[in-house]
């Protein structure tokens, strides 16, 4: 499916106008055909063509002659004449043609296997899990969206900062989890939690970041969701947009030269792909044959930008082919639909040691962060359509009833449970002491220097000065 895609889309770029410059412009056409015929060993050149220093100098006879002998040269059985500049191999064209955005070939498909319904439209793809894996998909897709509903109401209270809910895009996360190895290391953007959570993140490590308290090994010094885990191979989460990208290029170039087997997934929105480090990345893990796969979560807004304004061309797959890299679409909603796709990107990417991008199409149901009121820029009309006609959650859920797998009693015990786990986890992070003051300025470097050493000891006798200032009971002693 990646090779017809690739082919199927592959970006040519014509340019009609190359032969009649060669016919009209004798200087322009003697340094291209010079450049031509010197890549041909210079067989059919006369040697007055290459004789002058500066190649652009040959004399236009020169060049007329130079011309005549290539084209006599050719027989029918050659095919079409090739472009033989070292930059793009192509047929040459008569005809000016521009390679019109979106008309000529149309959208980029999008993969699906399941309807919202949650029926399999072609039984020949459906990865048939056993009922323990369906089971561990749902369960982590509905523990996330309960855990994403008690944290998002704790920063209303103020209980916590800050939070970014995963709202509708929970089968991009399970769906790609499930395809990788354990091992495969991750690079986020901030809307991957399930990831996390598929991989066995524990609900206290989520509460324990988000509460920044002294057992998050962040040291509390990130904004809530900002989640790392050197123990599950997720790289910590930083918020600058899609500088991941290119780190994530150079890991998987480093995979592949300790011949570990491995890949490494990054995953983004279709906003931070505007961003230059999304071009560099694409770039360097093509060009390093580097066993990357790029995961764009396509999910509509950046913010309140929408797609309309983040981009023109056929969303962000329809790049994939000018990095010269394997792409597919998929839709984002069908958990299965989103295995598939990642499972056979993976394996290409390791046993090919090449990228891969995924593009996932879906919705970002709930508002951007609790820093954001979406119903500023979208209908509450539009949300209400995903949340009633077209959730992975529900699509999931409609499968699995129809195998008689779930049932409405099922589904009310495991939000009670689920409830009852995040709400007692929350409280025991939200008891926590918040981490020791050192920590302000260790890991700044490897080790203090004697500056942060000076402006620790400056802090301390300032709060030693102002005790009613500064809640120290609340924080571990150092
Ligand atoms: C370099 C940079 N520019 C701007 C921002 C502010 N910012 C944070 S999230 C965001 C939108 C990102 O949208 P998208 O990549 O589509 O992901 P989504 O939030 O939709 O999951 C912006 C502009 C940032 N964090 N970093």
């Amino acid at each position: 499916m990646l090779q017809a895609s690739r082919s199927k889309h592959s970006v040519f770029l014509f340019h009609p106008m190359f032969n009649q410059l060669i016919r009209t412009l004798p200087a322009v056409a003697s340094r291209c055909v010079v450049a031509r015929a010197s890549a041909r060993s210079m067989h059919a050149v006369s040697a007055a063509a290459l004789a002058g220093k500066p190649q652009i100098n040959a004399s236009a006879a020169a060049v007329t002659a130079t011309t005549a002998t290539v084209v006599k040269g050719k027989t029918p059985a050659e095919g079409p004449e090739m472009t033989l500049y070292p930059g793009a191999t192509a047929p040459f064209t008569d005809k000016l043609e521009f390679l019109r955005n979106g008309t000529d070939r149309g959208p980029i498909p999008c993969y699906r296997i399941m309807d919202r319904t949650g029926t399999i439209l072609d039984g020949s793809q459906d990865p048939n899990f056993d009922t323990a894996t369906l089971e561990k998909m749902y369960v982590t897709m509905s523990r996330l969206n309960v855990m994403d509903g008690i944290l998002y109401e704790s920063q209303r209270q103020g209980r916590i900062s800050f939070y970014m809910t995963n709202y509708g895009e929970e089968a991009t996360h399970i769906g790609s989890a499930a395809a990788l190895d354990d091992r495969d290391m991750v690079f986020g953007q901030y809307r991957e939690a399930g990831v996390l959570m598929w991989r066995g993140f524990t609900l206290d490590e989520f509460m324990n970041q988000c509460y920044s308290n002294s057992k998050d090994p962040g040291k509390g010094r990130q904004m809530p969701v900002h989640y790392g885990s050197k123990r599950l191979n997720f790289q910590t989460i930083s918020s600058p947009l899609a500088t991941q990208m290119p780190q994530a290029a150079g890991a998987a170039y480093a995979f592949k030269r300790a011949g570990n087997g491995l890949a490494v997934i990054c995953y983004f929105g279709e906003g931070a792909a505007s961003e230059g480090d999304a071009h560099a990345a694409f770039n360097i893990a093509s060009t390093t044959d580097a066993p990357c796969i790029f995961f764009c979560r396509n999910n509509g807004y950046a913010i309140s930008t929408p797609t309309r304004d983040q981009y023109r061309g056929d969303g962000i797959a329809s790049r994939g082919a000018g990095y010269g890299i394997d792409t597919i679409r998929v839709d984002g909603n069908d958990v299965f639909a989103v295995y598939n796709a990642t499972k056979a990107a993976r394996k290409f990417a390791v046993e090919q040691n090449r990228p891969v991008l995924i593009e996932a199409m879906t919705y970002r149901v709930g508002h951007h962060s609790t820093s954001d009121d979406s119903s500023a820029y979208r209908q509450a009309t539009e949300v209400n359509r995903w949340v009633k006609e077209d959730h992975p959650i529900t699509r999931l859920r409609l499968y699995m009833e129809k195998k008689g797998l779930w049932d409405e009693a099922r589904e009310q015990a495991l939000k009670k449970e689920a409830r009852a786990q995040v709400l007692d986890h929350f409280q025991k992070a939200e008891t926590e002491l918040k981490p020791a003051i050192k920590h302000l300025f260790t890991d700044v470097f490897d080790t203090v220097p004697l500056h942060l050493q000076r402006q620790q000891e400056e802090m301390r006798a300032h709060i030693a000065k102002y005790p009613a200032d500064y809640p120290t009971q609340l924080y571990e002693k150092d």
